[in-house]
């Protein structure tokens, strides 16, 4: 996504301690950040660097405060700095940081996983999404004896070298690389396909039903912006992969115990081959997850021989926020009031947006959502494509300079957290109203 141009009426509250940090940072690491999500990139002007969070609130190095809607891209569902994460993490570093050999906590958060996402009876922990859905994928290829990964265009699954791929030239061609450094080799084994497209999955398995080994899917969308899944689709998944002995890979690590505590497939009732996770597992510390039916689990080495391995695996801390975590929620099931919030918050959003005149449109699912510059509906990636991007720039700044912090890109979901409370709900609607009529004006000036 290049760099958007936006208006200097809309540039960003002066944030001089930010600008002068991003310069620096500028000169030690490419872009000036760990991630490219977070450089602003699709919105334009400058990231904010950050002191601190604190429940719903994150405060900027300029002394700036905001309602937080990224929580860390998804890890944060009990808000910044909850005390039973904080304090499980003071009570682990008093034992050491990391031992390179195992620990009871690990298998502890694999009781609490398996206990909670129903097609999980074995699972093994890494240190990102980008490290499980790779393993899945190695594992699906190793099961099966297959090369082919079918995935969706609109989906992300990390920056795995064979999902760094752009749809062939027909939606029946094998993969064209999206990144240089992906070789043609590595992308000829991914076949992408559109989201929510039945027949597409039908023709795909007719076509080639014996050399496809797994086929990875957001079950909730978040990465092209919310997007659900039809029933249908979620049902040929299941249906076509079963049919020919493919796995079905739930790329969950998005919406593991975010859109419900066994995921989406406890929402949807649909089981995956395989899951992978990480974000909320984690609590805000690396983690990532993959994990199913033991009889596949077993492949993996040492059980079996599909090698896998990382030196902080399964690390003290990030376990120990995991648990912290994972029990919060399941003690508490906040999944009814979040849903409820975040309907209420999506409503409120639609409505700023209609009554400025602005077309747009809204999905959301459990606690995630994206407000859409688009009529609608939103049902895949070329829907989600056609959305004003630029409409959508000139909103997040509008909304940064009411406190509100929203992800930087129109194709990423909002999240809501345990702390988002009415007050923090109606301050974002009221934001929202007044950033959509400004935008308004831009538009008509
Ligand atoms: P990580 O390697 O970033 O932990 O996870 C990769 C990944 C895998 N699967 C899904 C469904 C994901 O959403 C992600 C990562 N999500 C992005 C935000 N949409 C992370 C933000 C970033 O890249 O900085």
């Amino acid at each position: 996504m290049g760099r958007v141009q936006v208006e200097r009426s809309v540039m960003p509250l002066r944030n001089q301690k930010s600008s002068e940090a991003f310069a620096r940072a500028r000169k030690r690491i490419p872009g000036g950040v760990n991630s490219p999500a977070r450089a602003f990139g699709a919105v334009g002007g400058e990231p904010l660097f950050i002191e601190r969070g604190e429940g719903a609130y994150l405060f900027d190095i300029d002394g700036h405060q905001y309602i937080d809607y990224v929580g860390s891209w998804g890890p944060l569902i009990l808000g910044h700095r909850h005390p039973k994460v904080v304090a499980a993490l003071r009570e682990a570093l008093e034992r050491g940081t990391s031992f390179g050999a195992p620990t009871e906590a690990e298998t502890q958060l694999a009781e609490l996983v398996i206990e909670a996402v129903p097609s999980i009876e074995m699972v093994r922990f890494v240190n990102s999404g980008t490290e499980a859905t790779m393993s899945a994928i190695r594992l699906a290829r190793a099961y099966t004896g297959r090369d082919v990964i079918i995935k969706f265009a609109g989906n992300y699954h990390g920056h795995v070298d064979s999902l760094l791929v752009a749809a062939g030239s027909s939606a029946a061609t094998l993969a064209v690389p999206n990144s240089p450094g992906v070789t043609e080799g590595t992308a000829r084994d991914t076949l992408v396909l559109e989201y929510n497209d039945v027949a597409g999955l039908e023709e795909a398995f007719g076509r080639m039903a014996d050399r496809i080994a797994g086929v990875i899917v957001e079950p909730v969308a978040g990465n092209m912006g919310c997007v659900p899944p039809s029933p249908e689709f979620l049902q040929a998944l299941r249906r076509l992969t079963q049919a020919h002995g493919s796995l079905l890979i739930f790329d969950e690590v998005m919406t593991g115990f975010r859109v419900a505590y066994g995921g989406a497939q406890q929402l949807y009732g649909v089981m995956p081959d395989l899951t992978t996770l990480g974000k909320i597992i984690g609590g805000g510390l690396p983690v990532g997850a993959y994990g199913g039916r033991a009889e596949i689990m077993e492949h993996v080495l040492p059980s079996g021989k599909v090698f896998q391995a990382g030196t902080l695996s399964g690390n003290p801390l990030a376990m120990a926020a995991g648990i912290a975590t994972l029990t919060t929620l399941r003690e508490t099931n906040p999944y009814e009031a979040l849903e409820s919030s975040s309907q209420r918050l999506a409503s409120g959003l639609l409505d700023a947006a209609r009554q400025a005149g602005l077309p747009a449109s809204v999905n959301q699912v459990g606690s995630m959502l994206t407000l859409f510059f688009h009529p609608g509906p939103v049902n895949n990636w070329s829907d989600a494509s056609k959305a004003d991007t630029r409409r959508f720039a000139q909103f997040f700044w509008e909304m940064i300079k009411r406190g509100v912090y929203l992800p930087c890109s129109q194709f990423e979901a909002m999240f809501v957290s345990t702390c988002h409370t009415e007050r923090e709900l109606d301050q974002t609607i009221q934001a929202a109203h007044q950033a959509c009529l400004r935008v308004a004006q831009q538009v008509a000036s």
